[in-house]
């Protein structure tokens, strides 16, 4: 029997030369001998704590080569990744780690004394630290370790990561994704986006959610192709690299942010083959600006946390064309269908909520049996909470019947420069503080962000609001994305005869605040 464990399915598309280079930083190279080195030395760290089967290994660090080596070996060693945005603050990550109980946490240094703290109390017994200069306890440890270690088998249903995404109700639920569902969506987007062992990918992404560690990194892992591994977005280092990539994968604002640029022309892109955004819906006006830019017609694809990739535009002339403000067909082997509230699929041109199935999709939320049950149709359908259309219309030209567009959602969301917000969980923590009544969160345009958080305050009878004061108590809660840019007091908040506060409203109102 063959071994379903991501890892090998991910080194079976190495390069045969190991000493050709796999990661580029600007200071230092990294040999494939160097990645499956290193990953065994951290693979063997881990073996060593004897920890159960499906422990959970939570990391919250910066990006570095060292941290996607982390991410490797807790797949070797068999464990279950559990990936943390850096700007989470000390109460977001003591929810993730009593909810997740993992047996191991990996933190920054700097980071290191309310880390301990919230993971003693969440029952985990080995704490590590990992810096982006390759320093920290992890890798003094896993220096004394081996350099050879056997890829633990594992069953394509085992449990490979646990990604934690926020929710209507404010509270982050751990989506559970298992071997078979990273590799089975690796491979199709392998043959689908043209992967070759020549590619060189500039990867600026963070690496705590889906995009910038399974998209973009698994891509060029499976094809054996260098990456060009950056710490973030930073425009001055994309102009100095761009020239020597063929692929580029960003959230919108990456595309804003490079179109600011006068210098980003035709010739920093002369070697690119294919620029791909996700995450957030790319306006048309970036898709056209960047096409008239370049020549290069960006790639738009769509997932979640709980399903990897759905659908892409088309890489291959022959399947079809690349059309703004759409995100393609389905992915080979995934399905998708648009259906009204009684979940009846819609014809063609009606719009109505997305729901998907196929190889990709999560087997549920940790410990959440009910709200897995409620998101899923009783015939095995994820209900996206997303609302989209197919075929239609889009910017003027008549869009193919197999081709989705997102339209909307039906779930209460903010994505802001790709990092989702949902305003129920800021407005709880608005409400409980000093001299707030109520209040509401909504999402407004933002050239930057796509969208940007603004919250709208009433405040209790005789109560004033500080609204500078809010929001710096809010940056020491709360990570900093989901900080409102914006805050404004009211009287009261519009509400329908329901007494459903009308965001619809408060969005016209603020739309250009
Ligand atoms: C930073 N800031 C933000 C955001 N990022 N505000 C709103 N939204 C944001 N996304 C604020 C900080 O609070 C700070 O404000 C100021 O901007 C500068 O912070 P800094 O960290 O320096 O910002 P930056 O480096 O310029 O980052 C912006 C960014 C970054 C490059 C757009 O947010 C980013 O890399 N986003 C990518 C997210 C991503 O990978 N999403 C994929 C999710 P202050 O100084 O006031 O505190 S996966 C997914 O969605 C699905 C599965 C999919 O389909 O891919
Ligand atoms: P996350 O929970 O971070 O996995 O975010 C998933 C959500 O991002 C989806 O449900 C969509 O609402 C949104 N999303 C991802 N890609 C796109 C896209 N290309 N266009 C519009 N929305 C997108």
């Amino acid at each position: 029997m063959s071994n379903a464990n991501l890892y090998t399915v991910l080194s079976s598309g190495f390069p045969e030369d190991r000493k050709q280079i796999a990661l580029e930083t600007p200071d230092l190279l990294y040999t494939w001998e160097d990645v499956e080195q290193a990953s065994a030395c951290l693979a063997n760290l881990l073996a060593s704590l004897n920890l159960p089967e499906g422990s959970r290994v939570a990391v919250q660090v910066e990006k570095s080569p060292e941290a996607l080596l982390l991410y490797l070996a807790t797949l070797r060693a068999g464990l279950v990744y559990l990936p943390l945005n850096t700007a989470y603050r000390e109460a977001e990550i003591a929810y993730f780690l009593k909810d997740a109980e993992p047996a191991v946490v990996v933190c920054s240094s700097k980071n290191l004394e309310w880390v301990s703290k919230v993971a003693e109390e969440a029952g985990t017994r080995h704490v590590f630290t990992l810096d982006e200069d390759r320093t920290g306890t992890l890798l003094s440890a896993a220096a004394q370790q081996p350099r050879e270690f056997e890829t633990v088998l594992r069953e394509a249903d085992d449990l490979a990561a646990i990604l934690y995404t926020s929710g209507t109700t404010g509270r982050s639920k751990g989506a559970m994704l298992s071997h078979g569902n990273l590799a089975s969506n690796a491979q199709v987007l392998h043959t689908y986006w043209g992967w070759r062992p020549d590619d060189v990918l500039l990867h600026m992404l963070p690496i705590f959610h889906v995009h910038g560690l399974f998209v973009a990194s698994h891509g060029a892992l499976l094809a054996g192709a260098r990456m060009i591994w950056l710490p973030k977005l930073d425009v001055e280092q994309a102009l100095r690299y761009l020239p020597r990539c063929t692929v580029m994968m960003g959230v919108p604002t990456y595309y804003v942010r490079l179109l600011a640029e006068e210098r980003f022309n035709r010739d920093v892109c002369a070697r690119m083959r294919l620029f791909i955004s996700g995450s957030a819906p790319l306006l048309m006006e970036t898709f056209n600006e960047f096409k008239a830019r370049t020549g290069h017609t960006i790639l738009e694809r769509y997932g979640m946390s709980e399903t990897v990739m759905l659908t892409s535009n088309p890489y291959y002339p022959a399947a079809g064309e690349r059309l703004g403000g759409t995100v393609g067909k389905a992915l080979p082997g995934v399905h998708v269908r648009v259906v009204d509230d009684r979940d009846e699929v819609l014809p063609v041109g009606e719009i109505g909520n997305v729901q998907v199935r196929g190889p990709n999709v999560f087997s549920g939320y940790w410990r959440m049996p009910e709200k897995t049950k409620e998101e899923f149709t009783t015939d095995g359908w994820f209900r996206t909470g997303d609302v989209g259309r197919f075929g239609g219309e889009s910017g003027g030209a008549q869009v193919p019947a197999d081709y989705l567009s997102i339209v909307g959602r039906s779930k209460d969301l903010i994505i802001s420069g790709g990092y989702n917000v949902y305003p129920k969980e800021i407005e709880l923590i608005i409400d409980e503080m000093p001299g707030v009544l109520e209040s509401a969160v909504i999402g407004v345009a933002h050239p930057d962000f796509g969208e940007a958080v603004v919250a709208v305050v009433v405040p209790r009878e005789g109560a004033t609001i500080d609204t500078d004061a809010m929001q710096a108590e809010l940056k020491t809660r709360i990570a900093n994305f989901k900080v409102p840019k914006q805050l404004h007091v009211v009287d009261q908040l519009p509400r329908n005869t329901m007494g459903k506060v009308q965001k619809n409203v408060l969005r016209e109102t603020y739309k250009t605040a």
